[in-house]
């Protein structure tokens, strides 16, 4: 009804900042000499790279990151495999058993080939994998090692044959370790310091340092995602990611300080994360809030690191709405369609047929978003902004395609072919028709 249409408004409200920051629109004044707007300044590195290659990548680099590329693009795979062996045990432990986990989740999802041969010949379809995939892994604030397992195992599964990540450096060139470590252990086949526009370009067009790839998969930051957007159909993009997102439904059942702590670990990805709870009990919104307020306050037991982000997300986009009953909060996310819903309901089961619209189900607080974050199997790459409407996570079919086959024999031919004549006509293609016409005898 209208009062849930308005909170389905509300609830995906255009950010505030839809025009850049002041100080990212200072930026681009200086680097390109005139005001410009992302999507021009990305237009601008994307065509650079493109004319200019390596030249402009070591360009953009320096400009951007600050980093010095004379180098190598390239890291070493030597550099990746001793990231790995220089691990801590336990961290080294908890990479593989997630690497296998993802793992074994992918490979139940079969894209199957078939062929049917009937009286007629051979129809069918056969699955290939995408020859050359290119990973983009967010460096910033909080480099996730997590996202290579998850992006990368998907596509080995499906048989991708080459698989790339880039990833942007550091002022002093380098990469987190932790990410060269899961490059490694995801086996992937080069590794490119390299970020932003910039990176997409290069995957996208190639360069003497950079071999093209097909697609171009993961998430990144505006220009990352401006970028995919404007290289879209040179090579294929599974989507453009947005801020994350989670959308935690939930009623007196729930404990009020694993549903905050929930909320508190989604907001601390990104000042532009959203974390909502929706929920019919006003006295379990109060008590969530409560504890998002003692988890926190300075006297909390482990201070958290990226509070200020939290609160930075929280009060720009956080919140929690009272809804009539458990049907509105489900409403609510089928229009809203989240990245990720917690479901914190008794009998979440009862519920789940009524979902149709989210990236992941988490089922129950113990099946917290965290697990599948890093642990579960599934992806963790998820369709955000709305797009879990049409889109799903990051999959094997992500990095399949198919060919189609026709075998039709000749006396199937002979009896279709004076139906595909008269289509033919019908579209003006005397060539067509032509072509089928010689088929019939
Ligand atoms: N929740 C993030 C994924 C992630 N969390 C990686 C921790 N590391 C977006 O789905
Ligand atoms: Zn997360």
């Amino acid at each position: 009804d209208s009062e849930t249409a308005r909170r389905t408004v509300l609830l995906r409200r255009p950010p505030d900042e839809v025009s850049l920051p002041a100080a990212v629109q200072e930026r681009i004044a200086a680097l390109f000499g005139e005001p410009l707007t992302a999507e021009q300044a990305v237009a601008r590195i994307v065509s650079d790279v493109r004319r200019r290659g390596d030249e402009a990548l070591r360009e953009w680099t320096r400009k951007l990151d600050g980093a010095d590329l004379s180098g190598g693009l390239q890291i070493p795979p030597e550099d990746c495999r001793a990231a790995l062996d220089s691990l801590p045990d336990d961290l080294r432990a908890a990479l593989q058993t997630a690497a296998e986990r993802i793992r074994q989740f992918h490979r139940r999802q079969p894209a199957l080939s078939w062929i049917e041969q009937n009286p007629e010949g051979t129809l069918g379809q056969l699955i290939r994998p995408i020859e050359r995939v290119g990973v983009y892994v967010p460096g910033g604030s909080a480099p996730l090692p997590s996202s290579v397992l998850m992006s990368v195992i998907p596509a080995r599964v499906a048989g991708v044959s080459r698989v790339v990540v880039c990833t942007p450096p550091g002022r002093d060139g380098s990469v987190n370790p932790v990410i060269l470590a899961a490059c490694a252990l995801a086996e992937v086949d080069a590794v490119y310091r390299l970020g932003g526009a910039q990176a997409i370009a290069a995957m996208a067009f190639g360069t003497p340092g950079l071999p093209a790839v097909d697609k171009i998969v993961g998430a990144g930051g505006l220009f990352v995602t401006l970028a995919k957007r404007q290289v879209f159909g040179v090579v294929g993009i599974e989507g453009l990611a947005g801020p994350t997102e989670t959308l935690v439904i939930a009623d007196e059942s729930a404990n009020p300080r694993r549903v905050a702590a929930d909320l508190l670990a989604q907001a601390e990805h990104d000042p532009l994360a959203t974390a909502l709870l929706l929920t019919p009990s006003r006295r379990l919104a109060e008590a969530v809030a409560a504890q998002v307020d003692e988890l926190l306050g300075d006297t909390a037991a482990d201070r958290l690191e990226r509070a200020e982000i939290i609160r930075a997300s929280l009060a720009a986009r956080g919140g929690a709405v009272v809804t009539r009953d458990l049907d509105e909060a489900v409403d609510l996310c089928n229009a809203y369609a989240p990245e990720h819903l917690n479901l914190v309901v008794r009998d979440g089961w009862a519920w789940l047929p009524k979902i149709r619209n989210a990236g992941g189900v988490f089922l129950d607080e113990d099946s917290c978003e965290v697990m599948g974050d890093y642990i579960a199997g599934p992806s963790h790459v998820m369709p955000t902004g709305g797009s879990a409407r049409y889109a799903s996570p990051l999959n094997v079919w992500d990095f399949v395609k198919i060919v189609s086959l026709v075998g039709l024999n000749r006396a199937a031919v002979q009896q279709l072919s004076p139906l595909a004549e008269r289509l033919a006509l019908a579209e003006g293609l005397g060539a067509h028709a032509l072509a089928a016409r010689l088929r019939k005898g």
